[in-house]
């Protein structure tokens, strides 16, 4: 098989790249290693930033999202009890969209297969060759055939543990690395939100948040040991914890059944280069965020408007400036979400070596925030998103 953009996994950054090409005349294949039903289910984000939603609606893949998702024009961040609402549209004139990611994935799916574009599902053993010439080549197995895609380009979209990130060379890459003391114990729930917007909650005994995503299903966090045992927290532990951090006067969590509950570890990683040759590294493959600051499926999303853009150019006109620049138009973006999200992270979570000392400051800075309209302002400028392509 032959195509122009061979792209190495079907998570948003793969299926919106591969609808964008399609958009602009130019033909892909999608090489997925899980299952279609797998990849439809997958619980993640659930927050769109502002460029991103636009988008997805201006790209024709966001008519469900505008049906179902949940404009938010701010978010709260409680404090020892006590509530500070920053107000989105007051101090940036924009809003966010709580939309969940694994819906935008159905969307994309669905766009890509009525187009009458190549998703192949459950590929087997996929390794890229060649990347450093003009012919690069994916080979994979599928339906227990070995298969071979030849293509001008490979896009590698396939999250922090694919193979594509290893195709470049060690000697050629560097990594940039932060493991945080904690994880995230996050569950679904069929609950109404107790709260319209989302509360990211500083308490003694851990980090909280409310999120949502229908006005009858809660999504919550609570901060936990980054080696945590599931198996140790059952529904009520849970749901008592929960309480205990997000609690306030006046403010009465929902319970409801947990209909799914997971561990995601926190980390923020960056890979530079994010090409070699004629791969280019999208989203998860070349950055990872802790999910304090509702970046990671964003930033996936703007590395795909700098790379589309860049192969239209390239396609259509013979261009390849936007291409050699591509890895560092992305990283401009790249590493202002990293420190967004290490700074929100950093500021909300319980530090297992900090000293009385560093949880005053700690709480001062939050003071900072709340009292400032420069700092709200700068947080909500973050929080809504940044242009998805950065100029240099
Ligand atoms: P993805 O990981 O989504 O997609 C990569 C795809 O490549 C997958 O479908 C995978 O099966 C496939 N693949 C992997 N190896 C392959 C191979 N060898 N061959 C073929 N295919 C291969 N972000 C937020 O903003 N908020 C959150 O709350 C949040 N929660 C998260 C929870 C978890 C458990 C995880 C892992 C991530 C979370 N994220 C969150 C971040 C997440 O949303 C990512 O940023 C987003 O999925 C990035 O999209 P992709 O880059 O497409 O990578
Ligand atoms: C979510 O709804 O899953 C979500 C929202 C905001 C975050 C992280 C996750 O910062």
């Amino acid at each position: 098989m032959r195509t122009n953009v061979g792209i190495v996994g079907a998570g948003p950054a793969g299926l919106l790249l591969s609808h964008l090409l399609a958009r602009a005349g130019i033909d892909s294949v999608v090489l997925e290693a899980r299952s279609r039903e797998y990849v439809e289910n997958r619980i993640r984000a659930g927050v769109l930033e502002h460029p991103v939603a636009q988008l997805l609606a201006d790209s024709g893949v966001g008519a469900r999202m505008q049906r179902e998702g949940l404009p938010h024009e701010g978010v709260v961040l409680r404090a020892d009890g006590v509530d500070h609402r920053i107000d989105f549209a007051a101090l940036t004139g924009k809003h966010v969209m709580v939309y969940s990611q694994h819906k935008v994935v159905q969307d994309l799916i669905a766009a890509r297969l009525a187009a009458g574009g190549q998703i192949v599902f459950e590929a087997e053993d996929v390794a890229v060759h060649d990347v450093e010439t003009d012919a690069p080549v994916v080979t994979y197995r599928h339906e227990g055939q070995a298969r071979r895609l030849d293509c001008a380009i490979i896009a590698g979209a396939d999250g922090f543990h694919g193979i594509c990130r290893e195709a470049i060379p060690a000697a050629h890459r560097q990594s940039f690395h932060r493991e945080y003391p904690f994880g995230w114990l996050g569950i679904l729930a069929e609950a109404p939100p107790a709260s319209e917007e989302l509360v990211y909650a500083s308490h003694d005994r851990g980090f909280a948040l409310l999120s949502m995503r229908s006005p009858t299903v809660s999504r919550l966090y609570l901060q936990c040991a980054p080696d945590e045992d599931l198996e140790a927290w059952s529904d009520a532990r849970i749901w008592d914890e929960l309480h205990l951090r997000l609690g306030r006067d006046g403010f009465t969590l929902r319970e409801g059944p947990i209909v799914q509950k997971g561990i995601t570890p926190m980390r923020s990683f960056v890979v530079q280069p994010m090409q070699r040759g004629r791969l280019f590294l999208l989203g998860d493959a070349a950055h990872i965020v802790p999910p304090t600051g509702a970046k990671g499926l964003n930033l996936a999303v703007a590395d795909v408007a700098v790379l589309s853009g860049a192969l239209e150019r390239h396609f259509r006109r013979g261009e390849s400036a936007g291409l050699e620049a591509y890895g560092a138009t992305c990283l401009r973006r790249v590493w202002q979400a990293q420190r967004f999200s290490w700074w929100m992270t950093s500021l909300l979570h319980r530090f297992p070596a900090h000293t009385p000392f560093e949880r005053e400051v700690q709480r001062a800075e939050l003071a900072h925030v709340f009292a400032s309209r420069a700092m709200s302002t700068a947080l909500a400028e973050a929080y809504v998103g940044l242009p998805l392509v950065m100029p240099g």
